[in-house]
Order: structure tokens, then sequence, then C-alpha cells
């Protein structure tokens, strides 16, 4: 029997962390670590496991004395609170297994970790809890080949406190068919989207509705519709039956290609499942920009004309962009500006280019000796990792301005008013008010009802919804909350 500690890392403050929104809703951090949680309950039944999550709860030096070995994850931006988290283990003697992006991706940076366990656990673990049984575990345990997923077993959900988080993570395939320039997903996952089966997945969704979860889900796909035959012939059926009999407890939210758009029936199995809300990489309404980095998906239509019909069919599309590709002229800020206004994309996550090790970025720009340094994996840090061939100075300060101007009052208001008046709320939304929803109500009003300065930004927001909108008011005041945190960053870099 072995005690086995997992900790996840601290996410320093940034657009993604939701830190100002979470405090108004009483959450502490927005999902939990799923990849530790999976990890968890593939080692053998009898040993003890603890998770602590350095963003809901601290982490004492009785905590690690306890373990007998500390299993930790992480991805680039946890790199500080991870490095500082191996530090104190080696101190106190106590055995560390890292794996996870973070690691997966670049090890060999990771000096104190003893037993690194890298790629997709599914294949590693085994290898290493055999060697550990014989008493000589090695130092590396890695893989070339992408599992399928029929092994990966069913979270621990009982080793979360569900009530810090403000919604749960859980996942249905891995890979993405596509291979962008700068992303590492196909270098960590493949490009062959790789399936759970329709009753694995189902079962999943049950087990999380047993341990008590209600309200939002995220499914971390890289790219949910990578397998089409599949979702409409099997999975999208079982969800909504399931989701039609449990009442709708879920909202899902999932990453997928901009493509969606085109396929209606995918849209409305998806919206009558219970889908929410669509991420998708819009990276940039210049041409010559998603032709340099391989978005080919994107190129050749009219982008805003997309979201619009994606939220015109009942999802909300939240979605990344980027600044910094060689082919960006000083143009570009304004252009981005222009674009993310009008698509009437509420959250917008702009970032500036980076080279992440291992893409296909990273060895284009190492032949032209552009890299100077390793990813941060912060996005309001305004660094990168290689010398754009814009002035930086300039990137930077264009940068600040897109985010200074759809994260002000004036841009980001604006924006619910476009997206309320675009989305067509699908009749399968039940918005169930509770008593911590009144609650909530009460609390973001007075901030950003009472206390904060531009405070009749948000009260005209109040009445156009409850008025002209009453069935989308929680999803308006939902939005409110987020662009508080974005307002906070924003106006802090
Ligand atoms: C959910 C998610 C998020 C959530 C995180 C919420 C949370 N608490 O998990 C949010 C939206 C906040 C997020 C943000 C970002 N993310 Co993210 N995210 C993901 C995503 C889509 C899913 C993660 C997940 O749960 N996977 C499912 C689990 C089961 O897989 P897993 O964690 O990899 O675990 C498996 C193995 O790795 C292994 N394993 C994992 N940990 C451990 C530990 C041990 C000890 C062992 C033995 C094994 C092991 O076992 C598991 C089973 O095989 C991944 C992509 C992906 N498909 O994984 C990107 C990913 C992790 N994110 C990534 C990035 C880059 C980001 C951002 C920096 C993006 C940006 N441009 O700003 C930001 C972070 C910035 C910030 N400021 O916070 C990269 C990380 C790359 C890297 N080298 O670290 C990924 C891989 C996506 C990519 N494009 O490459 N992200
Ligand atoms: S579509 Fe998304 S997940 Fe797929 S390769 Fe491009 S950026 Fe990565």
């Amino acid at each position: 029997m072995k005690k086995i500690l997992l900790v996840y890392p601290k996410t320093p403050t940034t657009f993604y962390s939701f830190d100002h929104a979470l405090k108004l809703i009483a959450k502490k951090s927005d999902a939990p670590p799923l990849g530790l949680i999976t990890v968890a309950a593939m080692l053998p039944e009898s040993w003890e496991k603890r998770l602590i999550d350095l963003n809901v709860s601290r982490l004492a030096d009785s905590d690690l004395l306890w373990a007998d070995y500390v299993f930790i994850s992480g991805m680039s931006v946890h790199e500080k609170s991870f490095r500082n988290v191996i530090g104190r283990c080696n101190r106190l003697g106590v055995k560390v297994v890292a794996g996870g992006p973070l690691v997966t991706m670049e090890h060999e940076a990771f000096p104190g970790v003893d037993h690194f366990v890298l790629n997709e656990a599914e294949v590693t673990l085994p290898l290493f809890l055999k060697d550990l049984e014989n008493g000589n575990p090695a130092h590396v345990y890695r893989c070339s080949d992408f599992p399928d997923l029929s092994s990966t077993p069913i979270p621990r959900w009982e080793l979360l406190r569900m009530k810090d988080y403000a919604s749960m993570n859980i996942q249905y395939s891995r890979g993405c068919p596509h291979d962008c320039e700068f992303c590492s997903i196909t270098v960590l996952n493949g490009r062959r989207p790789r399936t759970k089966s329709c009753d694995q997945f189902i079962n999943e969704l049950e087990s999380l509705f047993l341990a008590g979860w209600r309200h939002r889900v995220f499914i971390v796909d890289d790219n949910f519709i990578g397998n089409r035959g599949k979702l409409k012939n099997e999975l999208l059926p079982a969800m909504i039956d399931w989701s039609k009999k449990r009442d709708y407890p879920f909202a899902f939210t999932t990453e997928v290609s901009v493509d969606i758009a085109d396929d209606r029936e995918l849209l409305d199995l998806m919206v009558k499942a219970g889908f929410e809300t669509v991420f998708i990489g819009i990276e940039t309404p210049s041409d010559d920009g998603l032709a340099e980095c391989g978005k080919y998906k994107n190129r050749g239509r009219d982008l805003v004309e997309t979201v619009r019909q994606i939220q015109r069919r009942g999802l909300m599309v939240s979605a990344g962009f980027i600044v910094g590709f060689d082919s960006d002229q000083p143009g570009i800020f304004q252009q981005q500006i222009k674009f993310i206004q009008n698509s009437g994309i509420v959250t917008a996550m702009v970032g500036i280019l980076n080279a992440p090790v291992g893409t296909k970025l990273f060895k284009r720009l190492k032949s032209e000796k552009r890299l100077v340094d390793r990813v941060s994996g912060d996005n309001m840090d305004c660094s990168t990792n290689f010398i754009p061939r814009m002035d930086y100075q300039k990137l930077v300060s264009g940068y600040r301005d897109i985010l200074k101007t759809i994260y002000s009052q004036n841009g980001y208001y604006e924006r619910i008013k476009i997206f309320l008046r675009e989305y067509k709320a699908p009749k399968e939304r039940k918005e169930r008010v509770s008593l911590a929803d009144l609650v909530t109500l009460v609390r973001l009003t007075w901030a950003l009802g009472i206390r904060e300065r531009g405070k009749r930004y948000f009260w005209k927001l109040f009445f156009l919804s409850l008025f002209r909108y009453p069935q989308r008011f929680p999803l308006a005041m939902t939005m409110a909350v987020y662009g508080f945190h974005f307002r906070q960053i924003a106006v802090n870099m």
C-alpha cells in the first residue's frame, strides 16, 4: 500500500484564471485538474490518494511528508508553481512523479523530478507501476503511440471538493485532424481523433451527475467535432436522451473548429443535447495570417457571418485570437478590434503568438535563428519567445490597445448587446434560478452596478436583458461577471 498526494500547481492571475469573476460567484477555481483525477483512477485501488489543487487549497509540509510519492501535473503557465512544489519535495526528501503536457514537451528542463511518466498515462503509468512493484523504477517513461481511450477510467470525482469549482471537466476525445503551425496538440495527442465509446462517455456523465454536480461541464476535447459520423449517429442522440431524462442538468461547453457552422444538423443536435457554448480558434481576420499558420478551415469565408450563423442556431461562441504573425501589418490591431466588436463574441481571448517547444512553428523559427526563450504560457505578460517581424514594442503596444478597447465597458457591453440580438436561445435550455444565484445577483449588482465607475453600462444591460430578452437575463448577467474579470486584468496590464 502506498500513499499518493496528487498536486496541481497554482495558476497565476491571467485572462483564463477568471479570479475576479470567481470571487463574485463565490468559487475558488474555474475548473479542476482532470488529468490528475484520471491518473488517480489508474492507481491501485488499495493505495491511499489525496488531491491538493493549489488553486483551491494550501499545501502544507505535513501534506508532503504524509506522502510516499507526490504526483504532479501542469501546463506551461504553471511552471513557477510547479518548480516550487518540486523544490519543497526535494528539501523534504519526498519522491516526485511528474506527468502532463508541461513535462511531456520538455522534461529535461525539470531537474528534481524522480520519475517522469510522460505522454498518455494509459500507456506509460502501467509500465512505471510494474517497475515500482519490482523495485526498479526508471527515470523516464514515454511512448510514441496514441492509445485508444477504451481503457481510460472514470475520473475520481470524490477527490474534489466540487463546490469550490465553477465548472467540471470531462473528456470525450483526444487529437485534432488539423495541424496549425503554433499548436502542440498534434504532437501531444496526434491527428487522428480518438474517442471514448458512447457507453463509456455516457457512464462518465452519469457518474458526474451521481456525484452531485449540476450546471457547467466543459468537454475538454481538442476538437469535439473531429469525428462527426460518430457524433451524429451515436453520441449526440445518446446525450440528448440522457439530458432529457434528467431535465438538462448540465450546460456543456466544448472546443470546435469553425466549419461547425456549415453543418446545421450537427449544430441542432448539439443544442438539443444541452450544449451552450463553443470555443473556436479564430486566430485572425487576416487571410495572410491564416495561411501562414496553416489554419486552412478558417480561410475563404466571411468569419463574422460564420460566427453569427452559430449564434443564431443557439450556441454562444467564445474564441481565441492571435497577433504577432510574420505577415501582420500595423493595421492588424484595428482589424482585430473591428472583427471582435462586430462578431458579438463576448469572451474573446487575445494572445501574442508564441512558439511552444515541439511545434512546427518552433522548428521553423529555430531554423531561422529567431528563437530566444521558452514560452511562459502566461497570456498576460506580453512576452513572446521569438523575435517577431514587427517591432516588439509596436506589437506590445498594439496588443494592449486591443485589450483595452475590447474589454473597456463600452466595447464589452456593446458586444453583449450584439450577442443578445443575434442569439436564438433554444427552447430546450431552461435557466434555473436558485437561491445561490440570487445571492450572486445581489453581489454582482453591488460590485458592478454600485461600486464600479461607469455603472451606467451595467444598468443599461440589466434593464435591456430583463425586459427585452428575459430568457437571456441570467446569461447576460454571467457575461457581465466575466467582463468584470477581464477589465481588472486589462486595466492592470
Ligand atoms: C482544459 C484545458 C485548459 C483549461 C484548464 C483548466 C484545468 N484546470 O484543467 C483552461 C481553459 C484554463 C486552459 C488554459 C490554457 N491552456 Co490549456 N488545455 C486544456 C485542455 C483542452 C484539456 C486539459 C485536460 O483536462 N485534458 C484531459 C486530461 C485527461 O489529459 P491530461 O491533463 O493531458 O492528462 C493525461 C496525461 O497528460 C497524463 N498526465 C497528466 N498529468 C499527469 C501527472 C502524472 C503524475 C502522471 C503520471 C500522468 C499525468 O495522464 C492523463 C491521462 O492520459 C488541454 C488540451 C488537452 N487535450 O489536454 C489544453 C492544454 C493543456 N492547454 C494548453 C495551453 C497552452 C493553455 C494556455 C496557455 C493557452 C493560452 N494560449 O493562453 C492557457 C493557460 C493560460 C492561463 N493563463 O491559464 C496546452 C499546454 C501546452 C504545454 N506545453 O503546457 C494544451 C496541451 C493545449 C495545446 N494547445 O497544446 N487550458
Ligand atoms: S484546430 Fe485547434 S487543436 Fe487543431 S491543430 Fe489547430 S489550433 Fe490545434
